[in-house]
């Protein structure tokens, strides 16, 4: 038999290659080390530092699945996937940053892009010379992004864009917009348009006093009559198949980066529990205490095998969005959960920003709700199940 290791107890280490181990501890030394540090300041002043795109570029973090012709990383889902557990482990709004870049912005530059954009915004958005940002959701269309009401009209020599995105990670220092719009040009169809900073009736106001995910910066994207030339329009797709390409990609990381968080929480409460004692005894030597970590330990063992089980799948290309739907509800929930009685296990000290559970558990009600809500992927599958769609 082998022997038990409470921090792996699925050898989830021995199952991956030497690069995917090299990449992971890249990841983790930079996040201990840089974003560490400043998160507890960030958070609680609101603040996105934004030198922190520089830095995830300079050490290939952003865009690792692009191929390196273009700028990116050219690597497999598996790394990637454990780029965003080590920078979730220390914030899930540092990791939203990255996947934004990564899976919303470059992504469907990638593939849906000409090779001008290609050659045009991959290679500063993977040094993070540019931020991008990602705009589906409007004040009207959240979990029905059908609904949207942004429309582009045909213009001479190309489009005016006219509408109102809501709720974006990056947008107020954003260089870059994908944005997604209907399109009378195109039967009414939804497109995908790149706009720039700078544009004539273009503005991204930021979302002030959000109680969640404060080191990340969330804004709005307006659209007064924004003209764009034809160049703006990513050609290769038409429909909500283009949006959700790029989500079935960001989800699947925040499947991963939930766990890294989920992992920190659990580590702080029985290093925390081991050292409190009460009642004449360690906090960790109660049976309920015990339960509590044993709880959360089966959570995230589970919820990362079930993670690496899914990026294999993506590299080789036989993973669905309907199992990209498990593994993100799945890994939001149990996380969300194993964060707040984390945080209760710390007593008074739990709501304290120096401890950090609080923080986790308060980001990750959004990370919950972002990318498709814990009941919306609940309905994808149903309607798998049944055949039956409820939304
Ligand atoms: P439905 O009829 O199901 O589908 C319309 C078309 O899209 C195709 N499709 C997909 N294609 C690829 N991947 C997927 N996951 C896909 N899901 C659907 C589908 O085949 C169809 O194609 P076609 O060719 O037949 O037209 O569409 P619906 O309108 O009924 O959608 C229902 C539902 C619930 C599935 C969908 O609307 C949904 O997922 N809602 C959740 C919205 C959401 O996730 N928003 C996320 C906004 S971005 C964000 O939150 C970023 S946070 C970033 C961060 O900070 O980390
Ligand atoms: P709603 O869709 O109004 O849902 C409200 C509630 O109703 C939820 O509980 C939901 O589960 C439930 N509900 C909805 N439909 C049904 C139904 N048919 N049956 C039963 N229950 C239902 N979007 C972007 O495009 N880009 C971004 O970068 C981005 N970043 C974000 C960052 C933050 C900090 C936040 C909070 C959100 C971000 N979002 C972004 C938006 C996010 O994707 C949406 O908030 C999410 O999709 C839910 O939409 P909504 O807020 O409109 O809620």
């Amino acid at each position: 038999m082998g022997r038990f290791d409470w921090q792996d107890p699925f050898a989830l280490d021995a199952q991956l290659t030497d690069e995917e181990r090299m990449v992971q501890g890249a990841a983790r030394d930079y996040a201990q080390g840089e974003l560490l540090p400043r998160v507890t300041s960030a958070f609680l002043d609101e603040r996105f530092d934004r030198e922190i795109m520089a830095e995830m570029g300079a050490l290939g973090l952003l865009g690792p699945t692009i191929p390196e012709s273009y700028g990116g990383a050219g690597l497999g889902y598996v790394a990637y996937g454990l780029v965003a557990r080590e920078v979730e482990r220390v914030d899930s709004g540092y990791r939203s940053a990255m996947s934004v870049q990564s899976s919303l912005v470059m992504h469907p530059i990638y593939a849906y892009g000409t090779e001008a954009q290609k050659r045009k915004y991959l290679p500063r958005l993977a040094t993070g010379e540019w931020v991008g940002c990602f705009g589906l959701t409007e004040p009207d269309a959240g979990s029905d992004p059908g609904g949207m009401r942004t429309r582009a009209e045909k213009v001479d020599g190309g489009y005016r864009l006219t509408g109102t995105k809501m709720w974006i990670t990056n947008s107020p220092i954003a260089d870059v917009m994908v944005v997604w719009a209907k399109s009378d040009a195109h039967g009414g169809g939804i497109k995908g348009f790149v706009l720039e900073r700078g544009m004539k009736g273009l503005s991204t106001p930021k979302i002030e006093g959000k109680l969640s995910l404060r080191a990340s910066v969330t804004g709005e994207i307006v659209m007064d009559g924004v003209e764009v030339s034809e160049d703006a329009l990513l050609p290769e797709v038409q429909g909500l198949k283009g949006p959700f390409g790029c989500l079935n990609r960001a989800r699947y990381g925040i499947a991963w980066g939930t766990m890294g968080a989920a992992e920190a929480c659990m580590h702080a409460a029985r290093q925390y529990t081991l050292d409190r004692a009460q009642f004449g005894k360690p906090l960790a030597a109660t049976q309920l205490v015990q339960l509590k970590l044993a709880n959360m330990q089966t959570e995230i063992a589970l919820g990362l095998q079930a993670a690496l089980r899914a990026g294999r799948m993506f590299d080789e290309g036989t993973l669905s969005p309907e199992a990209i739907s498990i593994i993100k509800r799945n890994n939001c929930g149990k996380a969300l959960d194993i964060a707040r009685v984390a945080r209760d296990m710390h007593g008074g000290n739990g709501i304290s920003a120096e401890f950090h559970v609080m923080r986790h558990a308060i980001n990750l009600e959004t990370v919950n709700t972002y990318e498709g809500t814990h009941d919306v992927h609940g309905l994808i599958l149903g309607r798998a199940i049944t055949g039956i769609a409820a939304f």
